[in-house]
């Protein structure tokens, strides 16, 4: 396989396939050196696509199967399976992506403070795998020398404790592999007295190491590049947007966000309900997380990108269609 730095993908039109659905082949990915032959690009018999819909991720919450302890606690159980799953990050450019529940990121668990959780893990991979949690649980909770060899099921169990923005993410080693293959996702624990109402938005910033270099060569905000630039999300312009924002990057050290004509109050890791920033633009490394609220009062396209330039061009970036008609109510 020849290497092809990031750079020289940029050159030879990785750019030119942001947004076009078809004319692009797997040729294009042979330029990456990604895989070509077609049993590759078929994993477990599931056709070889996105495994997420960047529109429909955004606002996407699981808040489990609910039931109620007769002490009045709730209970959310969810089921989470690893599998290996190759994805079509953009036309004919595809992954082997190892992922939670067939998609990357896994899906955004949703709690409130207290509840009592209980996640059903199964692996369905040829590797060991677990899940670990950011947030207060046991020692034997935390899937870091639990591992689940394939076939096994693991159940983890906690309440969800504290309240912010937490994430989760495979801990089997080498990590920076388990991690830069796709198996991470957000954990939202909600605060007991609701936050105010808000169109709420989950962005997960990651990246792909498509040539297996140890360097991304793609960056993206929840898994496709430029996703967001060919189809804007939609905001009604007055009214409170609440992004939970998540870096789960691997191999750059630092990522970041900023939006345009406008700027965001910052709750850090989403555990105090005063903002610690009024700022336009957060850098942070992997496995932080922070909520961000924001208004516009004027309609119009407004762009949002990772203020590393490079990444922006590689994928990492997108538009806020600000409107004040035809947005759907959260
Ligand atoms: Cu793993």
């Amino acid at each position: 396989m020849t290497r092809v730095s990031r750079r020289e993908a940029l050159k030879r039109g990785l750019l030119g396939v942001a947004g076009v659905a078809s004319g692009a082949t797997v040729a294009k990915a042979s330029a990456l050196g990604v895989h070509t032959d077609p049993h590759a690009v078929m994993t477990g018999g599931l056709p070889a696509e996105a495994g997420i819909d960047p529109i429909a991720f955004v606002t996407d919450f699981d808040y489990g199967e609910v039931s109620r302890r007769p002490d009045g606690q709730t209970v959310r159980e969810y089921r989470i399976t690893a599998m290996e799953r190759t994805i079509e990050l953009m036309p004919g450019l595809f992954y082997p992506a190892w992922t939670y529940n067939g998609r990357v990121p896994g899906p955004t668990l949703r709690a409130t403070e207290g509840d009592f959780v209980r996640v059903h893990f199964h692996n369905a991979s040829p590797h060991e795998h677990t899940m670990h949690f950011h947030g207060f649980h046991a020692a034997r909770m935390d899937g870091v020398f639990e591992q689940v060899p394939p076939g096994e099921t693991f159940v983890y169990e906690f309440e969800a404790r504290p309240f912010g923005l937490q994430v989760y993410h495979c801990h089997t080693m080498p990590i920076k592999r388990h991690i830069g293959k796709g198996l991470y996702g957000a954990f939202i624990i909600d605060p007991k007295a609701p936050r105010s109402p808000a169109h709420e938005l989950v962005m997960v910033m990651n990246g792909f190491d498509v040539n297996f270099d140890g360097e991304n060569e793609v960056y993206a905000v929840n898994t496709v590049p430029f996703a967001y630039q060919a189809r804007p999300i939609p905001l009604r312009r007055g009214e409170l947007t609440r992004i939970y924002l998540v870096n789960m990057l691997e191999f750059d050290l630092i990522n970041s966000l900023h939006i345009h004509a406008n700027f965001f109050r910052v709750f850090r890791t989403g555990t105090s309900r005063e903002p610690q920033d009024f700022t336009d633009t957060i850098m942070m490394g992997q496995g932080e997380r922070h909520i961000l609220e924001f208004t516009y009062h004027e309609t119009g396209k407004f762009m949002f990108h990772a203020h590393q330039s490079e990444f922006a061009e590689l994928g990492w970036m997108g538009l806020f269609d600000v409107r004040d008609e035809g947005v759907a109510a959260e």
